[in-house]
């Protein structure tokens, strides 16, 4: 029996049990920080070094955090599916890699990616961008971090409709449904004729929207959902 065409779309939920802070939880990222000051292009031209602070500790951050079940999870269920399996991240961590996952769409960028404005460029980069190195391509001190900040256009999104359009099943997996066009995934999905289903830890913005809504930490619903679908 062939898998259904699942796509799943994560958030920093599916990130919290890895000791990732989320973005609007009470803890989260944004605290003490207003998103305009730190997540748009404005604010990069404004203040620069601020931005670069925010991203490089969230970098050197990530030496310090581990996948947990819910990624171990997914990679095994990518493993089964293979190619009928679409993971949709939010996130810029590179903790679905980590665990295993190689199919993975960063549809707002990622942490461990640095964008030339001069080139254009993209280059794998781990250390810090606040000391303005020079670009591996260009020669350029212009490395900014390769991540969609608001007002920017998400990466992927042909193949992500295009997925959603076959899908059988959508899964949300840690999102609080607040940011567009992620959070219109599931209404997309829907319209296309897919199944759709929400593991979140309490009800989301787009709760209403799916057929199915868990709630719970990923780290115990992933699996379990996971286990149901291989049998
Ligand atoms: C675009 C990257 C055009 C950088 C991020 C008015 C109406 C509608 C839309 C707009 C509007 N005004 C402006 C817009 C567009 C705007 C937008 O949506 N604004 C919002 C604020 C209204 N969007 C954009 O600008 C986007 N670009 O629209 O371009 C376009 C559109 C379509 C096609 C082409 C072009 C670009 C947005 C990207 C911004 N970049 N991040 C960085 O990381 O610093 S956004 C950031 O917040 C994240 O990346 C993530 O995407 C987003 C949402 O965060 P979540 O992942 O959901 O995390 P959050 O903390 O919010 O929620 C966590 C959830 O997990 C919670 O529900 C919690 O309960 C749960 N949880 C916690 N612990 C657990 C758990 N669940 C399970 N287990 C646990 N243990």
């Amino acid at each position: 029996m062939t898998s259904p065409r699942v796509v799943v779309l994560t958030g920093a939920g599916i990130s919290a049990e890895s000791g990732v802070p989320t973005f609007r939880d009470a803890d989260g990222l944004w605290e003490g920080h207003r998103v305009e000051d730190v997540a748009t292009p404005e604010a990069y031209e404004l203040q620069p070094s601020a931005v670069h602070a925010f991203y490089d500790a969230r970098r050197a951050a990530l030496a310090r955090v581990a996948p947990n079940p819910a990624h171990h999870a997914l990679a095994a269920l990518e493993a089964a599916y293979g190619d009928d399996l679409l993971v949709v991240t939010q996130n810029i961590d590179d903790l679905h890699e980590r665990a295993g996952a190689t199919r993975v769409l960063h549809m707002h960028g990622e942490l461990r990616s640095a964008l030339c404005r001069g080139c254009g460029g993209r280059y794998a980069w781990d250390g810090d961008l606040g000391d303005r190195p020079p670009c591996p391509g260009c020669g350029a001190t212009e490395l900014r971090p390769d991540v969609v900040w608001f007002g920017e256009v998400p990466y992927e999104m042909d193949r992500i409709f295009a997925a959603l359009e076959r899908a059988d099943l959508f899964v949300s997996i840690g999102t609080s449904g607040a940011v567009y066009p992620a959070a219109g995934f599931v209404q997309a999905a829907s319209a296309y004729g897919a199944r759709t289903l929400e593991l979140n830890l309490v009800p989301s913005d787009g709760s209403h929207f799916f057929d199915e809504t868990r709630h719970g930490p990923a780290g115990r619903l992933v699996p379990a959902w996971v286990a149901e679908l291989l049998g």
